[in-house]
């Protein structure tokens, strides 16, 4: 049997785990393998962490590992295929790849990069903890409408993070960060690339780093964490949350992400000093247009802005 065949098989046989209790002729019936194959199917998941215990009505999942692969990808709501290593250069060059090889929905994770990337070639710090993650997908957009599924991406992540009890807002585009008096502290960051054609994207990557497990000195300055802020949080759960949330999302209409960004973002109302490839904009953010651009309403009148670093004039990154 080809790994890839093999690998369809056993998420099957965790499918029908999810769903309660399966016996091993049911299973093989089910899969159209024999009771042997699925008995070397639960053997492989147990050695993958799950406990898979045998009762009177049949198999049963009564724990799962804390991280993986397999462990996202059992009970997630949301169509894709999940790949794990432990460490990586950046998830986003591992997706890259994928996209090159054809494939599509696809979850990368990692534990640890060694080569985590921000924006315009910015280091991203991604030490052992995180969540490092790149989503790939294949949407039939135009890419004017990318801009909106970082966006989406964004109240995603923030939404996840309120889960375990953390009071994160968006900065304008890509920042997630849990403002305090003074200042605020940055716990995570999007990286979104694609390819494609004017009129239709071909692939899109939506990188995502939380800092999850992390102690705050093993971050850069200005950086906060979810261990800092809470505590140790269980990663497979906040993967799934986000996952879940952001694919709702980016099936719907932009006008209800839009909506839910508004809501969930710090940036608006705020005086703002925007640096873009080629000027500053100094002024108050007023809104986002319905592509995702910052509006600035400053001297000489409304500006309306596509891509540059925001920073909050009242509030400064750890100060
Ligand atoms: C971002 O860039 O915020 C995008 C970060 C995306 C990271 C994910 S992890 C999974 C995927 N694979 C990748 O290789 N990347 C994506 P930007 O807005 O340019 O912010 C970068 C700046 O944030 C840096 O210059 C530092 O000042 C700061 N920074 C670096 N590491 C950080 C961290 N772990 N937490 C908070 N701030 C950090």
């Amino acid at each position: 049997m080809s790994d890839r065949r093999m690998n369809d098989t056993r998420r099957a046989v965790l499918d029908a785990l999810g769903a309660g209790p399966v016996s091993g002729p049911t299973l093989a019936e089910r899969l159209g393998i024999s009771r042997t194959g699925v008995w070397k199917h639960i053997d492989t998941l147990r050695s993958a962490g799950f406990s898979i215990t045998s009762t009177d009505d049949g198999y049963e999942v009564t724990g799962v590992p804390e991280y993986g692969a397999l462990a996202v990808g059992y009970e997630l709501d949301a169509p894709y295929d999940v790949v794990f290593a432990e460490t990586v250069e950046s998830t986003n060059d591992w997706a890259r790849e994928l996209a090159s090889d054809g494939c599509s929905a696809v979850i990368v994770l990692a534990d640890e990069q060694v080569g985590g990337r921000g924006r315009l070639g910015r280091e991203w710090a991604s030490p052992s903890g995180g969540i490092w993650m790149s989503i790939l997908f294949r949407p039939d957009l135009p890419p004017a409408r990318v801009p909106v599924l970082t966006l989406g991406a964004g109240v995603a992540v923030a939404e996840a993070l309120a889960s375990v009890g953390i009071d994160a807002g968006i900065k304008w585009p890509n920042d997630v960060i849990v403002p305090h008096e003074d200042g605020y502290g940055k716990i995570a960051g999007l990286l979104t690339e694609m390819e494609g054609e004017s009129n239709r994207v071909s692939w899109v990557i939506i990188g995502m780093g939380v800092n999850a497990n992390i102690p705050a000195s093993s971050l850069p300055t200005g950086a906060t964490s979810v261990q800092e802020l809470v505590g140790m949080v269980d990663r497979r759960d906040l993967v799934q949350r986000i996952v879940e949330a952001f694919d709702s999302l980016r099936v719907g209409p932009d006008t209800v992400v839009l909506d839910q960004w508004r809501d969930w973002a710090v940036t608006l109302g705020e005086a703002v000093r925007v640096e873009t490839a080629s000027d500053v904009i100094v002024g108050t953010a007023v809104d986002v247009s319905d592509v995702g651009a910052l509006r600035v309403e400053t001297e000489e009148g409304l500006v309306t802005v596509h891509a540059g670093d925001c920073t909050h004039l009242r509030h400064r990154p750890g100060t």
